[in-house]
């Protein structure tokens, strides 16, 4: 039976609630009858709840939904969409305490940072609630006379939002806010590594007032999720943050389609330090860019790519600080590092530290965290390697994990060209006291966004986010660039001479 609010059903004592999808404004079960189930993984014995195995009638039922609510939404003034934008950023604000410890609880990241995703999600909220009243086109002039010449932003219609855990409330707020206040409406498939999050996100965005069949949710598996969205005919838009094979695969099947494809894929992120750096500072943005997030962001530096001159003394700090760092549970104030999202995530990591010590050598880490209490959990020592070369391959695949690859060269000229030295172009940086070889590395730097005496991570949600090579396919996130994502260009000329005027012909001389 269709539900108006979310249940908490206990079937037992200790059982975790059970969860559902939310289509055309009701809170369902999916057709196929099975759920699964989301884990703390710094704490693999606590159940954060159950939730719908979504399949491929779910979405078809969701994407009809978000196809009828299209309807009117995409006629509703596009400031009046923006109203409820701001009130759901309100609503975001008000609840942010509660939404940053479920985050923490369903994805390890540590409490200071899920209030920092949370706040990514208000700042979104916000600015595209201000672009309800902007969303500027074009006027120009007609090469005719008495000829009106105008350009508007419509919406594509619907939008299919496939997201990641490692900012399970950011990232569709990234994605939605957009599509929502352009006139799209939208079919939501989180990871299934944070249901719960999207859950809570969604029953605030219905809270605010998005019109029934909007917004829709539906958990699930990406090969029976993931996929329908991807191949259903009446999704025109998706928008795709994950790793880039994934990437690829939905980006070849939506392509047959002519869907319009906003890819957000790998990272590889650098930081240059040049012999004059503030080796000090550069430490802190080291160690904040490549074990924040336990080193689980697109963002995430995994390369430094340091002077020789200045290699034994930066490597001093980075091994002390590293040897400081806290770990544990998310939730303790006093952990700086939490877990690893789950048990195949620790795998990899640990095949990449195998290669590693074939290529470097360890300075610090490599191993479990298998001590109580961290037993219980997915925890993993942050990791340094150093005498990596450019193409070896801990410095050139994306790692998603507490790994970072130390590489050696002579120069900022060396140091550009192993920096441009991956197929990714996500973030970068430098390190540098010298204001020349600064603005050197923002024309150089092949990557969407360049930080200049600051880590790679932490881009405001103002300005565009995305990257160059296979980070994605062109279109960029946040920013005004992400209407582009969600808008199709409508030209409008109105000729008002009451005669025909022909185009490039009644104009011309002769
Ligand atoms: C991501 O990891 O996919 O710049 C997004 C940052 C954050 C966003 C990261 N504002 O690190």
């Amino acid at each position: 039976m269709p539900r108006m609010t979310q249940p908490d059903e206990r079937t037992g004592p200790t059982a975790p609630p059970t969860f559902r999808h939310f289509i055309a404004g009701e809170w369902v079960e999916s057709t196929s009858g099975a759920t699964f189930e989301s884990r703390n993984p710094a704490d693999l014995s606590d159940v954060v709840g159950r939730f719908q195995a979504g399949n491929p009638a779910d979405v078809a039922q969701a994407v009809r939904a978000a196809d009828v609510a299209g309807g009117l939404w995409r006629r509703t003034p596009a400031p009046k969409r923006g109203e409820i934008l701001y009130a759901f950023g309100a609503l975001l604000a008000q609840h942010k305490e509660r939404l940053a410890r479920a985050m923490t609880r369903e994805m390890g990241k540590v409490l200071t940072e899920a209030r920092g995703d949370v706040q990514e999600g208000i700042d979104i909220a916000f600015l595209m609630a201000g672009e309800g009243r902007r969303m500027f086109g074009d006027t120009t002039p007609s090469e005719l006379p008495d000829k009106w010449a105008m350009s508007v932003r419509t919406p594509i219609g619907v939008a299919g939002i496939v997201t990641p855990w490692n900012f399970p409330i950011a990232i569709p707020c990234w994605k939605m806010m957009p599509a929502l206040v352009t006139g799209n409406t939208v079919v939501l498939k989180p990871s299934s590594e944070t249901p719960h999050c999207a859950t809570l996100l969604v029953e605030l965005m219905a809270e605010a007032g998005f019109p029934a069949g909007t917004v829709n949710l539906v958990t699930g598996s990406g090969a029976q999720v993931g996929n329908a969205i991807v191949e259903n005919p009446d999704v025109a838009v998706i928008s795709f943050t994950g790793n880039t094979e994934t990437g690829r695969g939905i980006a070849e099947r939506a392509g047959r389609r002519l869907k319009r494809l906003s890819m957000e894929l790998g990272g590889k992120n650098g930081i240059v330090v040049l012999a004059d750096a503030d080796l000090d500072l550069a430490s802190d943005g080291i160690l904040w860019s490549a074990f924040g997030t336990t080193g689980q962001r697109c963002t995430a530096c995994s390369r430094v790519i340091v002077d020789r001159a200045v290699l034994n003394p930066l490597l001093e700090r980075l091994e002390r600080r590293t040897r400081a760092l806290r770990l544990g549970d998310g939730l303790d104030p006093a952990t700086e590092v939490g877990p690893l999202i789950n048990a195949e995530a620790r795998d990899k990591v640990e095949r990449y530290v195998d290669i590693g010590r074939r290529e470097g050598e360890l300075v610090i880490g490599g191993g479990r965290l298998t001590a109580p209490p961290l037993d219980r959990g997915i925890f993993f020592e942050p990791t340094i390697f150093a005498g990596v070369a450019p193409m070896d391959r801990v410095a050139q695949e994306e790692i998603f994990g507490p790994i970072l690859s130390i590489i050696a060269v002579d120069g900022y000229q060396e140091a550009a060209i192993a920096l441009n030295q991956t197929r990714y172009g996500l973030s970068s940086s430098i390190y540098t006291r010298d204001a020349n070889s600064a603005f050197r590395a923002m024309r150089d730097f092949e990557t969407g966004i360049v930080y200049v005496n600051a880590g790679t991570i932490g881009a405001e949600t103002h300005l565009p986010f995305g990257g160059v090579k296979a980070t994605g396919n062109g279109h960029r996130e946040a920013g005004h660039a992400a209407l582009d994502t969600y808008t199709e260009w409508k030209s409008i000329y109105v000729d008002f001479s009451g005669r025909l005027q022909r185009a490039q012909i009644d104009n011309q001389p002769g």
